[in-house]
């Protein structure tokens, strides 16, 4: 495991440089009422990097922790769904694709008014984050007053997943576009994207955005992007219905990163509302039925790997991703499927055989035919992810291997800067400079090791 700094390693010059560069960036990239993952590549407020940044900013600024999350839920459609993105009226329409004028929220009567926003969703991460927030206020109050707020909009963006999006009928909540995995050129989609076949005239005219600000060996490529945006279309042409998914959906998939972080929310939705004096036990009883659900349909005991289940035919993906390791955030995850991940994290697929210079957690199997350095969630290193698997090893014990992907996360803040992701070789900066999430979960993870 050469190569591989621990948290106590940094000394304590380092360290405040690195909480200075971090709320540097934090600032720099609010807009005034919300904060961009990116100024460049990503000019709005997205929805799952909200709730990241969140965990991060009460570390340094309360007040805009609560915004964050609160702009966020301003724009929740009147079914109880978050958008993926919140665009924000300043931005100029040719800054980012696909703007509003693709999404068309319009088209479904659940859409607010007033607020322009995308169509499909992302991992529900913003019970975590608002529990997180009160626990790390410096004004409680004020942090109760919040959660007060934000509760029965949280209550319905998990009821939304709970009803309408459980295609499968299992407890579920299934996603119908790679973007709402927040994982969106993962491997894992591979198999439910290679079968799509764009019929003719399906695809509108359209030109990417993200290349006049990162390089085309970083992000998805043009064939992934064409069935992105294919999928989108179909998505709105049905007026955003999902009661017609199970019949129509192309892309219809669980995923267990997706499912895990839900059901991380659910605990905290369950927590949040005995702060308020709310019941819990219904969120409980929930987070009971998703533990059960992610065992029985996304756990493989033969592979000892979680993996994606394609509810078009039912095909599971064996793809070993960063993914897999999600379910670490469930608090009653069984020992031995603890053990089995822990297994496959400290495996070749993770570790390289070689023993060189190296930096968790690969996005992707290191060992995979189609294994990338740098190509987006094809193979390197994102702070987020590796954030969300430092604290599921945590919270089952597992403190060495947690303080190797914390350490693997400080060295590489430490030698490229905040950037999007990292080749985990060498730990050189990729995509996007100045990266939201990244600079915001540093701040975290700055402020609990020295609190270790
Ligand atoms: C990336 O996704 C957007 C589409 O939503 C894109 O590629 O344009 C993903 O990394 C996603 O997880 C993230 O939320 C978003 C903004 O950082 O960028």
């Amino acid at each position: 495991m050469a190569g591989h700094a621990l948290p106590g390693d940094l000394g304590p010059a380092d360290r405040e440089a690195l909480g200075d560069g971090a709320r540097a960036v934090l600032d720099a990239n609010w807009l005034g009422g919300s904060t961009v993952p990116s100024r460049s590549l990503y000019p709005h407020q997205w929805s799952w990097d909200s709730a990241f940044i969140a965990i991060g900013l009460v570390r340094h600024d309360q007040q805009r922790a609560q915004q964050e999350l609160e702009s966020l839920f301003a724009a929740q459609w009147a079914n109880g769904m978050v958008p993926h993105i919140r665009f924000h009226p300043g931005t100029p329409p040719a800054a980012y694709f696909p703007g509003p004028d693709f999404w068309q929220s319009g088209r479904s009567p659940d859409c607010p008014g007033g607020v322009a926003t995308s169509g499909i969703t992302q991992p529900p991460l913003h019970a975590r984050a608002a529990l997180e927030i009160h626990e790390h206020a410096a004004d409680r109050d004020a942090a109760l007053a919040f959660l007060r707020r934000l509760y029965p909009g949280l209550v319905r963006q998990h009821d939304y997943l709970a009803t309408r999006r459980d295609a499968g009928g299992a407890g579920l909540a299934a996603m119908v576009h790679p973007w709402e995995s927040g994982l969106d050129n993962s491997p894992l989609w591979d198999a439910s994207l290679d079968h799509l076949s764009i019929p003719p005239g399906a695809l509108p005219p359209y030109r990417r955005r993200d290349l006049d600000h990162a390089k085309a060996a970083d992000r998805p490529s043009d064939a992934a992007y064409d069935r992105f945006v294919y999928l989108a279309v179909t998505y709105r042409d049905s007026g955003y219905d999902d009661g017609v998914l199970r019949d129509r959906a192309p892309f219809l998939v669980e995923g267990p990163l997706f499912t895990a972080i839900e059901l991380w929310s659910v605990h905290a939705l369950a927590d949040i509302a005995t702060l308020l004096g709310e019941d819990p036990a219904p969120h409980r009883a929930r987070a009971a039925r998703l533990h059960d659900a992610l065992l029985a349909r996304l756990w493989d005991p033969a592979r000892g790997r979680f993996t994606a289940r394609s509810l078009r035919g039912g095909t599971m993906t064996t793809a070993a991703t960063v993914s897999c390791f999600a379910p670490l955030l469930d608090p009653d995850l069984p020992a031995e499927v603890v053990r089995a991940l822990v297994a496959d994290l400290t495996s070749p697929c993770f570790h390289p055989e070689d023993g060189r210079e190296h930096y968790l957690v690969p996005s992707y199997d290191l060992r995979g035919a189609d294994f990338d350095p740098r190509r987006y969630w094809r193979g390197p290193v994102w702070l987020n992810t590796d954030w969300l698997v430092w604290r599921g090893l945590r919270q089952h014990g597992q403190d060495a291997l947690a303080d190797e992907v914390a350490g693997s996360m400080l060295a590489l803040v430490a030698r490229s800067g905040f950037h999007e992701y990292f080749d985990p070789f060498g730990g050189a900066g990729y995509g996007s400079a100045d990266f939201g999430w990244t600079a915001a979960l540093t701040l975290d993870l700055l402020a609990r090791t020295a609190a270790d």
